[in-house]
C-alpha cells in the first residue's frame, strides 16, 4: 500500500510521472503566441488521429460520401505532445485546449465549434444526415451521443491511462476502470443484440462517436493487450458492429486523417484534398517526414 497522505492543499509541484505528465498543467489558458493555419476550404479542422478526433473526419468523409461537396474541409494536426493546443490561435478557438476544434467558415463570419459531440451535432443539423430531425429517433440518438460523452473518459483515462500509461501498475486503480470498462462494454452489446446500430436501424452520429473509443478497444487497435485483458471478443453483437463499421469506406479514410505515428501507409498528416488520401500517405511523401512519437491511437 502507498505512504503517501495527502497534504491539507495540492501543490503542483512535482511531475506526476507517465506518459503525457510532461503535458498537464493545473491551469487553463494559453503558453505561448501561434496562429492556426487556414486553407481553403469552408471547415477549418484542427485535430489528431486519437478517438476523439477520428470522430469528426469520418464525419466529414461522411459527409462527402454521401455527394455533400459543401462538407470539404482542411484538417490540420494539432500536436498535443508538443503543447500545440496551448498556442493562443487552438486556445482562441477552443478554451478547453483539447483537440478536435473547428472553425466553420462556409457562413460570413467563422464559427468556432469545440468538443466533439458538439461539432457532430453542428455538421449533422448544418447537412440534415445522420441525426434525425425530431421525434423518439432524435433522441434515442442524443441520448447515445451523450452516453459516450459522458463514459469515454471512464475508458480512456480511467481504465485506458492505468492500463498503458500510467508509471506503475496499480491494482486498485486497473481493478476499478476494468470493472467500469467491462460493464460499459455490456451496455453497447446489449443494445446491439436489438438493434443493428446503436440509435436504431440507421447508422448516425452515435455511431460515429461511439466506435472509435469502443470499436478501437474491441479491434485491438487502442492499447497493446486491452482486447485480450478485457475479453472483447466475448462482446459478440458488439464485434459485428464493430467490425462492420471498420469496412465502411469513409471510415478508412477518416480514420487516418491527422495520424501521425503507425504504418506510414495509414498517416495522412495533413487532409486537404480527396486524393491526399491516394497521393500524400507518408508511405508516398519522402522519408524524411517519418512516423512520429506521440501514439496517437489511445490517448
Ligand atoms: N470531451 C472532449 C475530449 C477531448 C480530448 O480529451 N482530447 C484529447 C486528445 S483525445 C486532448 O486534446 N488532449 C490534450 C491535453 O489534454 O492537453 C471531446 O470529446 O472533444
Amino acid at each position: 500500500m502507498s505512504e503517501y497522505v495527502p497534504p491539507r492543499v495540492w501543490k503542483w509541484e512535482q511531475p506526476s510521472g507517465g506518459q503525457f505528465a510532461s503535458i498537464n498543467r493545473p491551469v487553463a489558458g494559453p503558453t505561448h503566441d501561434r496562429q492556426l493555419p487556414v486553407g481553403k476550404h469552408p471547415f477549418q479542422l484542427y485535430s489528431l488521429a486519437t478517438p476523439n478526433g477520428q470522430k469528426v473526419s469520418i464525419m466529414f468523409e461522411e459527409l462527402l460520401e454521401k455527394g455533400h461537396k459543401d462538407a470539404e474541409y482542411d484538417a490540420w494536426p494539432i500536436r498535443i505532445g508538443d503543447g500545440d493546443q496551448f498556442g493562443s490561435g487552438f486556445v482562441a478557438v477552443n478554451p478547453n485546449s483539447k483537440i478536435p476544434a473547428l472553425v466553420d467558415r462556409s457562413g460570413p463570419e467563422p464559427v468556432r465549434v469545440f468538443e466533439s459531440g458538439a461539432i457532430l451535432v453542428h455538421l449533422a443539423e448544418k447537412f440534415g444526415e445522420f441525426l434525425p430531425a425530431s421525434g423518439p429517433e432524435r433522441a434515442e440518438t442524443l441520448s447515445w451521443l451523450f452516453w459516450q460523452m459522458g463514459s469515454a473518459p471512464f475508458l480512456g483515462g480511467g481504465f485506458g491511462h492505468f492500463f498503458a500509461y500510467a508509471p506503475e501498475k496499480f491494482e486498485y486503480a486497473i481493478n476499478r476502470y476494468s470493472m467500469e470498462a467491462k460493464r460499459q462494454f455490456d451496455v453497447l452489446n446489449r443494445r446491439l443484440a436489438e438493434s443493428e446500430y446503436i440509435a436504431g436501424p440507421d447508422y448516425t452520429i452515435a455511431d460515429i462517436a461511439i466506435w472509435p473509443w469502443y470499436g478501437g478497444v474491441a479491434l485491438g487497435r487502442s492499447y497493446p493487450g486491452a482486447d485480450e485483458f478485457l475479453a472483447t471478443h466475448e462482446y459478440e453483437h458488439l464485434m459485428r458492429w464493430a467490425r462492420e463499421i471498420d469496412g465502411r469506406p469513409a471510415v478508412k479514410r477518416g480514420r487516418i486523417v491527422n495520424k501521425l505515428t503507425g504504418d506510414p501507409s495509414e498517416q495522412l498528416h495533413e487532409r486537404h484534398d480527396a486524393s491526399d488520401f491516394a497521393l500524400r500517405t507518408q508511405d508516398k511523401l519522402q522519408p524524411a517526414d517519418e512516423a512520429e512519437a506521440v501514439k496517437d491511437d489511445a490517448i
